[in-house]
């Protein structure tokens, strides 16, 4: 198991007491410690520049098949043409194909791995341009959600996150952005960081692709964010390639990555953000609480060792191996309802 060295003040207690409430005060609780509610989740990624997006929605919609999460919408911080149908594409085979899909109109719009696969999947999106704007979408659906019952799980870089959050009050709510954050979301995963500092000098990929956003985001955010930079060591993709069933959209853009690159597997940085997202700490991860996160303008990072704050970062309890396997294993679980 890795572990930061400064994970030796955790609060793991909580796990092996059985969600026994030790955290110390001040400390937030975490959807680990609230297994009662089923999380309501936005899905928010950078679709297209990586493959782990694929798979991360992949097993998200897997576990709502499994009634663990509910999924509210599919919202792309990518603007590339291609990364709206790509998702009608995936929600569609796992039989949501009316799922609301948003699509940034102002994000970075690099490099798709996905369209040359995207045409030979059932969708009706045929282009991002005709997804709804990510901010209203954002807006229409907090704005009609309970108090504080929404996890968005950000799996790229924060574009929508940072717009989200100056956006003024409009036809779906009158609260600015800002207090319909504070007021509906539960808990922001941003798949962001690398923990508990970056690199001198360097910040991380999805950081990195949207500095201004990340520096607002990780500065303003007025609720809980568990920042998730793990799975690097996770390796996934591999079975799913040989064993899908070729209706399966995933393992097609897995296909044309592994190609593009000459892999044959790839890590698992989004689908452990997904994991951690509904499933909270569980038996897989340990969550460092005790500090905070200072971001700069460049991007860069660092973790504040302090008293605890509305951030943590998480840290592995079980090995990234044994982790790929319970990936790979929900990446081949067909839809609900799916004959061969
Ligand atoms: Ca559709
Ligand atoms: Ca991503």
């Amino acid at each position: 198991m890795r572990m930061p060295s400064n994970c030796l003040r955790l609060v793991v207690g909580v796990l092996a007491l059985g969600g026994l409430v030790l955290w110390p005060a001040g400390c937030r609780s975490s959807t680990a410690l609230d297994s009662r509610q089923t999380p309501a989740i936005i899905f928010d990624t950078d679709i297209g520049t990586d493959v782990d997006d694929a798979g991360a929605l992949a097993i998200l919609h897997v576990l709502v098949d499994r009634g663990e999460a509910e999924i509210l919408a599919t919202i792309s911080a990518n603007r590339n043409r291609w990364c709206a149908p790509a998702l009608d594409v995936i929600n569609t085979y796992y039989g949501r194909a009316d799922l609301p899909i948003g699509c940034s109109r102002t994000g970075p719009d690099p490099e798709q791995w996905y369209h040359p696969s995207v045409g030979a999947f059932p969708h009706d999106l045929a282009d991002s341009n005709a997804a709804a704007p990510a901010v209203a979408l954002y807006r229409r659906i907090l704005a009609a959600r309970p108090d504080r019952s929404v996890t968005i799980v950000v799996v790229g870089w924060l574009t929508n996150m940072a717009e989200l959050l100056e956006s003024p009050p409009d036809r779906y709510s009158p609260l600015a952005g800002r207090e319909l954050v504070a007021a509906k979301v539960k808990e922001l995963v941003s798949m962001g960081g690398r923990w508990p500092n970056s690199p001198r000098d360097e910040g991380e990929y999805n950081f990195t692709m949207d500095k201004a956003a990340a520096y607002r985001v990780i500065r303003d955010w007025p609720g809980p964010i568990m920042f998730t930079g793990l799975g690097k060591d996770a390796m996934t993709g591999g079975r799913l390639v040989l064993q899908a069933p070729p209706g399966n959209p995933v393992p097609a853009f897995y296909r044309n990555f592994f190609a593009a690159n000459q892999v044959s597997e790839r890590s698992s940085w989004d689908l452990l953000a997904v994991l951690y997202a509904v499933r909270g700490l569980s038996s897989y991860f340990t969550a460092v609480t005790d500090g905070r996160c200072t971001a700069q303008p460049d991007g860069s990072h660092q973790w504040l060792p302090g008293a605890p704050s509305n951030h943590a970062y998480l840290a592995y309890r079980m090995s990234p191996p044994e982790l790929a396997a319970v990936l790979e294993d929900l990446l081949l679980t067909p839809p609900s309802g799916y004959k061969p």
